[in-house]
């Protein structure tokens, strides 16, 4: 097990997709839990590339191809993740925020929302306030997620919730914010209802911010 665990993690630190696919699926045939192969196989290679992303030994093409192969390693998760016979829970609508083109975390945490019975209607990278706004208003739904990578895409998170308060919006809908920078702190500061650090920890966190 250790060693189909370390051969994902050093395929998504060497962006090799395909290798990933391979080993993700033997690790899957091999009965390795999926949180297993997740969090020690992938989810830790990119913290690995990021901090060699900060000491200037990878650049932005190497986190590109390493993200690349998370996400084939992810597509082969998704359907283990997401269990079937699981009666809706809500509707939320997700995104990560206007300038900010990060979205492995986001779609980890929308993977685990469907996994765990919502109706997930995701906006993709780069939201912008208006579309969180006219998708609200075309879905209906109860949650809208947003997630920030980027110290200075926070800031779109609270022009978000503003543009939800100008709408006339912001009592019909729960916001739940997260994302590597984010804080408990940064999420009561700008008026989010909940903040969660991971993406398991969301789908508590949407779950109790429904039933509040
Ligand atoms: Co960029 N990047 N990046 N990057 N990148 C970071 C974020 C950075 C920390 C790297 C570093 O310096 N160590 C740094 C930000 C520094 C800062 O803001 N202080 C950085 C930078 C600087 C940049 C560029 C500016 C680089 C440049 O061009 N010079 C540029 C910006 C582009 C833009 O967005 N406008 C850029 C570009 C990129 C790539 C495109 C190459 C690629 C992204 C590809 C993609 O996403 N499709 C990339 C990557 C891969 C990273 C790192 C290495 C990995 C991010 C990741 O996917 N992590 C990242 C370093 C790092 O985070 N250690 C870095 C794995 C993922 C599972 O974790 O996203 O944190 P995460 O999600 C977690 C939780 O945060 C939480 O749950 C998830 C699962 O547990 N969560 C939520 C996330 N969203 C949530 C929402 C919720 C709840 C929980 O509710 C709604």
């Amino acid at each position: 097990m250790e060693s189909l665990i370390n051969d994902i993690h050093q395929g998504v630190m060497d962006g090799q997709s395909k290798l990933v696919q391979e080993k993700v699926q033997a690790a899957l045939d091999a009965n390795i839990p999926a949180a297993t192969i997740l969090n020690e196989g992938m989810i830790s290679a990119m913290a690995e590339v990021g901090r060699l992303f900060e000491e200037g030994e990878y650049f932005v093409p190497e986190m590109l191809v390493s993200a690349r192969a998370m996400q084939s390693g992810l597509a082969l998760l998704k359907p283990v993740l997401k269990s079937e016979d699981v009666k809706s829970s809500g509707k939320v609508v997700i995104g990560t925020v206007k300038g900010d083109l990060h979205d492995i975390g986001k779609n980890l945490v929308a993977m685990m929302l469907e996994g765990a019975g919502f109706e997930v209607i995701d906006l993709g990278t780069d939201v912008y306030p208006d579309k969180f706004i006219d998708a609200v208003r075309q879905h209906n739904p109860q949650l809208v997620g947003m997630s920030a990578l980027l110290t200075t895409t926070m800031p779109s998170m609270a022009s978000t919730i503003k543009a939800f308060v100008d709408a006339g919006l912001r009592d019909q809908v729960k916001i739940m914010v997260g994302g590597a920078p984010v804080t408990e702190d940064f999420a009561r500061q700008i008026g989010a209802d909940g903040f969660s650090g991971d993406a398991s920890r969301a789908v508590n966190l949407a779950r109790s911010l429904l039933a509040a």
